[in-house]
Parts: C-alpha cells; sequence; structure tokens
C-alpha cells in the first residue's frame, strides 16, 4: 500500500527505535526525566520560547493552550477551518468552556480588517474574547504557508487589544523548510506554539507546547488535568529528539514529492488540483469524473493507493518520509489508468 493518507502514518525510523531503547528516564510527573528536560529545551530554543512542555498530541497541546490563555464565557477567534476548531471534537467548548469565533481566512491567512471586526467590545451582552488562532502551515488549506509579514500584523493588532495569540503550528518546520524562514520567526509572533513531532517529522508520539515561563508553568497543570502527566516519559521523548535533531531538512523531500505527485495528477483529465501546492499536501477533486470522493478513496485503495476523503468532491494527498518518490510515480500511473477505466 502506498499510505498518502497523513504524515502522521510515519514510522519511527531505526535510529529513533535505538533511542527509545537506550533512552535515559525518569518519573517525569517529579520533572526527572532527562530526556523530557532535553527534549523540552532543545523545542524551546528552536521556537525562541522560554519553555516548552512536551504534550502527547497535538490535540492535548492545542487545548492545553486554550485552557491555559482563556476563562470560560469567553470567545476565541479561530479560521473556520482551523484544526482547532474543525477537527479537535468542539474540545474548546466541552473542557475550556469558551465559544469559535469563526473568520474564514484566505489561503488560511485571516485578514486584520476581519479580524478587528471580530473582536468583542466591552458590552454587558456580549463574551470577552480571550484568544486569536492561527494555523501555519494550515491543513484543510492545503498545507498553505500563513507568510510571516501576516502574522506579524496579526500578533500586532493583537497587541492593542491585549489579545494572546496561539499558533497551532503542527506543521511549522514544513512552513520553515519551504520559505527559508525559521520556526523561530515564525514563533515570534505568537505567545504560545504548539507543534508536531509526529507528523513529517517522524517520531512516534508526541507534541511540543511552548511560550513564555509563566505560561508553561500554568500549562503544566492543565496538562496534569487532561490526564496528560506521564511517567518513564523519555521512551517517547528520545524519538522526538532525533526528529527535532536529523528530520527537518528532510522535509524539502516530501514538498518536492508533493509538488511533483500535484503535477503529475493535474495532468489527468477530469482531475483537478484544488491547493497551491506550498508543503506537502495535495487536494484533488474529482467531480467532472461524476464521483465522490469517498467513492474515488475506495477506489484508490482497491489499486494500493490509501488517501483522505477531504470534502464531497476533494481527496487529501499527504506526502511524508514513508514514500518515495518512485511511489509517487507509481501513484501517478496507477491514478491515470483508474480514471482511464471511468471514461
Ligand atoms: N491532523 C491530522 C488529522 O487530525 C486531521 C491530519 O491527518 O492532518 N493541528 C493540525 C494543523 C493538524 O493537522 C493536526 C493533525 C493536529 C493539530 C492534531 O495533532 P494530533 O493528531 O497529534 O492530535
Amino acid at each position: 500500500m502506498i499510505d498518502l493518507r497523513s504524515d502522521t502514518v510515519t514510522k519511527p525510523t531505526k535510529e529513533m527505535r535505538e533511542a527509545i531503547y537506550t533512552a535515559q528516564v525518569g518519573d517525569d510527573v517529579y520533572g526527572e526525566d532527562p530526556s523530557i528536560i532535553k527534549l523540552e529545551t532543545l523545542a524551546a530554543e528552536m521556537v525562541g520560547k522560554e519553555a516548552a512542555l512536551f504534550v502527547p498530541s497535538g490535540t492535548q497541546g492545542n487545548q492545553t493552550a486554550v485552557l491555559t490563555h482563556c476563562q470560560p464565557g469567553q470567545e476565541i477567534i479561530v479560521e473556520a477551518e482551523s484544526h482547532i476548531f474543525y477537527y479537535e471534537g468542539a474540545a474548546i467548548s466541552a473542557f475550556a468552556g469558551v465559544q469559535p469565533r469563526m473568520v474564514v481566512g484566505e489561503r488560511g491567512s485571516l485578514a486584520i480588517a476581519n479580524i478587528i471586526a471580530a473582536i468583542r467590545p466591552e458590552d454587558v451582552h456580549f463574551p470577552e474574547t480571550g484568544l486569536i488562532c492561527l494555523e501555519n502551515t494550515h491543513n484543510r488549506a492545503g498545507g498553505a504557508i500563513i507568510p510571516l509579514e501576516d502574522m506579524k500584523a496579526v500578533y500586532e493588532t493583537a497587541k492593542n487589544y491585549h489579545i494572546p495569540v496561539h499558533l497551532d503550528g503542527a506543521r511549522i518546520f514544513n512552513a520553515a523548510v519551504a520559505t527559508g524562514i525559521s520556526a523561530k520567526e515564525f514563533a515570534s509572533y505568537t505567545d504560545s506554539i504548539q507543534f508536531c513531532l509526529s507528523k513529517g517529522l517522524g517520531a512516534p508520539i508526541g507534541s511540543i507546547l511552548a511560550g513564555d515561563a509563566a505560561f508553561i508553568e500554568r500549562a503544566h497543570k492543565w496538562r496534569k488535568r487532561l490526564g496528560g502527566g506521564l511517567r518513564q516519559a523519555g521512551i517517547i521523548a528520545a524519538p522526538g529528539i532525533i526528529a527535532l535533531e536529523k528530520m527537518v531538512d528532510r522535509l524539502a523531500e516530501d514538498h518536492e514529492n508533493a509538488k511533483r505527485l500535484a503535477e503529475g495528477l493535474g495532468n489527468i483529465s477530469g482531475l483537478h488540483i484544488e491547493n497551491v501546492v506550498e508543503t506537502n499536501i495535495v487536494v484533488v477533486n474529482v467531480e467532472t469524473l461524476n464521483i465522490t470522493a469517498a467513492e474515488f478513496v475506495e477506489l484508490l485503495k482497491s489499486n494500493g493507493i490509501l488517501a483522505n476523503v477531504f470534502s464531497s468532491h476533494s481527496v487529501r494527498l499527504v506526502t511524508h518520509f514513508d514514500v518515495t518518490l518512485s511511489e509517487i510515480e507509481a501513484t501517478i500511473e496507477k491514478v491515470q489508468t483508474l480514471v482511464n477505466s471511468l471514461k
């Protein structure tokens, strides 16, 4: 099977597995796990924040951030198709007791005028705006990169209104590698950032939440409340260290493969590439084939290719470490044959 469902499917490398075996561990709830301390120190440094906290998943990292920044009864500004809103089971409302204020973005970027229009003035009827969330790269905008200037403008606006900014940077290193702008620079226009070790960077488990020292201290308590206080967590931090030290630069290969995939699929009559491919996500529309995305995904599967339904007529394919260029070429050929058979 050629698995293009997500970069979350990557398996740990041999070096990561060896690191797991030999990891120095301690009880992290007592703050005594040397591998966790090493990972958090490295991670904080890489995104230019005072402190970092290891969390088991990106979702828990985002939710811990919302819980730490906000009070129940507040409203948070989110892009209308952001992961925090779209894919996290309404956890912001269920756990943090905040409601989302959706702002429709342009390729994931929020216009300043739309943010200002969404910020609540003081009024007895209104919730307070407690947080602005950004996502870079933006998953449902097809891995779009939010330009650094846009992040800066949002951050400056937020500061004027004394509202914190959280970045869901699950794939911030994809943005960094694609632009040559460091993750640290992107993160400088945020109060907190969550990024994933377990996507393109190939670690089996884990994400990082980073921010200033006081924020991370409070986040620590929320992580515990959510059940994310882990004991000998060095076992899972060890591959995360390798992910950060060795797996960042190679993301460029995934981006090249995604561009080749989009080019190959885009040349097949009946298929339309919906997104501008900037990183590792390709969104293919199949509507003109008179077939639904779910049906197309089933056909792909019976031809040895795994992809995800993205909307009624579009399918998402994600390139990653465990897919080679020759598998990308094979995918293009198989899809061509499949589409021919439908005509
Ligand atoms: N995204 C997954 C699915 O949940 C949709 C995927 O396959 O792309 N932020 C962003 C932008 C993400 O794309 C994801 C995962 C997360 C947060 C959550 O990370 P995990 O899966 O570790 O909870």
